[in-house]
């Protein structure tokens, strides 16, 4: 890189902070599920952006939208982006910065009068977060050949609404041909973990993703009466998951310090004080870099679920309805993110990433990569999620210096 350019940080914090107002939530998150009203307004303000940034808005069969700012040549464009669907009472950066950042970084190569040889594109991927309908990353998915349109317009949430429905409902159920391409692929995005501030850092080159799969465990005893039923006669199907919920946990920990299981949704039938619930779902998310480890992971889930099942004579079921395999990213745009910190003269330190991200996708079709930004006390997915300005700062200037390099600016 000649010399390394800079954004407008205050129009990227200002825009930030806009879009933050979208699903605010008292304790200072967002909530803006896929699909709900907050990420329709989302939607109509980022298209509003894009069209006063002089680009052209399109959206596809799964609710993607991008835009493309034109290079010298024709072809498919060097694309930023991420999403601006969260979790509940989530945070205010994790997606929306790389979406904002990537607005930013066409923004300042029109302010600059920037020409690149391959175009630059922006894309905001529906559902990433994978909350409302499960599972996650379901529309960069599709684009990646992962997921069929059908499957993911048939998921449905837990009032029942239909993915494909509530797409239409809230006017962004778009054209196939509008699906996004790219020759290379570039996320900005919180590290939604602790690794860059115990390093003093600001931001880092990310290598790579690790493996997840989420399964859904069902357990079905006899829902009785809370008094006359005594204690042997139970067959409590909400003992017996929190008998096998303490078990997931120490399937991770005694596993080694990487492996992480979480049960993060969980519902009791009937829920009601007085009786014994008679059926109990749970989530079950495994994360390993070694796939072998997660499958291992999984093995001693249903091992686990099976003794438990026969000891208290409860009927248990394990669905493994998602595994997203460890991606390495390229090493060619981990080069120029590299070589983009150099420029800048920017420390940066290289680790994976724990969280999923549409990334992992776009790197099954394209070269792929993702700059982090330190989060503080490494919290995310809560209302505490927070990344310093500089530091924000940092990584838009990282992602606009390594988009020109790979959009070969003039
Ligand atoms: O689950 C994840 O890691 C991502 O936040 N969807
Ligand atoms: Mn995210
Ligand atoms: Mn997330």
């Amino acid at each position: 890189l000649a010399q390394p350019r800079t954004v407008n940080a205050a129009r990227l914090h200002a825009s930030l902070a806009d879009l933050a107002q979208i699903g605010a939530t008292e304790g200072g998150g967002v909530t803006r599920l896929a699909l709900s009203d907050e990420d329709r307004q989302a939607r109509d303000l980022l298209c509003d952006w894009l069209r006063q940034a002089g680009l052209i808005p399109k959206c596809d069969d799964l609710g993607n939208i991008s835009a493309v700012r034109a290079g010298r040549e024709q072809g498919p464009p060097v694309l930023l982006g991420s999403h601006i669907d969260t979790v509940v009472r989530g945070g205010r950066f994790d997606g929306a910065l790389g979406v904002l950042a990537a607005l930013e970084t066409l923004r300042t190569l029109d302010d600059l009068g920037i020409e690149t040889r391959r175009p630059v594109g922006l894309v905001s991927w529906t559902n990433e977060e994978g909350v409302r309908f499960e599972p996650a990353m379901t529309s960069s998915g599709v684009v990646a050949g992962r997921f069929t349109a059908a499957y993911v317009h048939d998921r449905r949430d837990r009032n029942d609404h239909r993915f494909g429905d509530e797409l239409r409902r809230i006017g962004y159920l778009g054209d196939p041909a509008n699906r996004p391409s790219a020759a290379a692929y570039l996320e900005l995005h919180i590290e939604q973990g602790p690794v860059l501030e115990s390093l003093g850092l600001a931001a880092g080159a990310v290598g790579g993703i690790v493996g997840i799969t989420w399964n859904e465990v069902t357990i079905t005893g006899q829902a009785d009466h809370a008094g006359p039923t005594p204690m042997p006669l139970r067959r409590d199907a909400l003992t017996a998951s929190a008998e096998i919920i303490l078990g997931v946990e120490r399937l991770a920990r005694e596993r080694d310090e990487t492996a992480v299981a979480t049960v993060g949704r969980i519902s009791a039938q009937p829920n009601v004080i007085n009786t014994i619930p008679g059926t109990v779902t749970f989530s079950v998310d495994f994360r390993h870099a070694d796939p072998a480890v997660l499958e291992e992971l999984v093995a001693r889930l249903r091992a686990l679920v099976d003794e438990v099942a026969r000891r208290r004579s409860v009927i248990a079921n394990v669905d493994r309805f998602w595994t997203s395999e460890p991606t390495p990213f390229d090493p060619g745009v981990l080069g120029a993110i590299r070589d983009a910190g150099a420029a800048l003269g920017i420390e940066l330190s290289e680790l994976w990433s724990g969280a999923g991200h549409d990334a992992k996708y776009l790197a099954e079709i394209c070269p792929a990569g993702m700059i982090f930004v330190r989060s503080r006390g490494g919290l995310s997915h809560c209302e505490a999620e927070f990344s310093d300005p500089a530091d924000i700062e940092v990584g838009a200037n990282l992602l606009l210096n390594t988009a020109l390099a790979l959009a070969e600016v003039a």
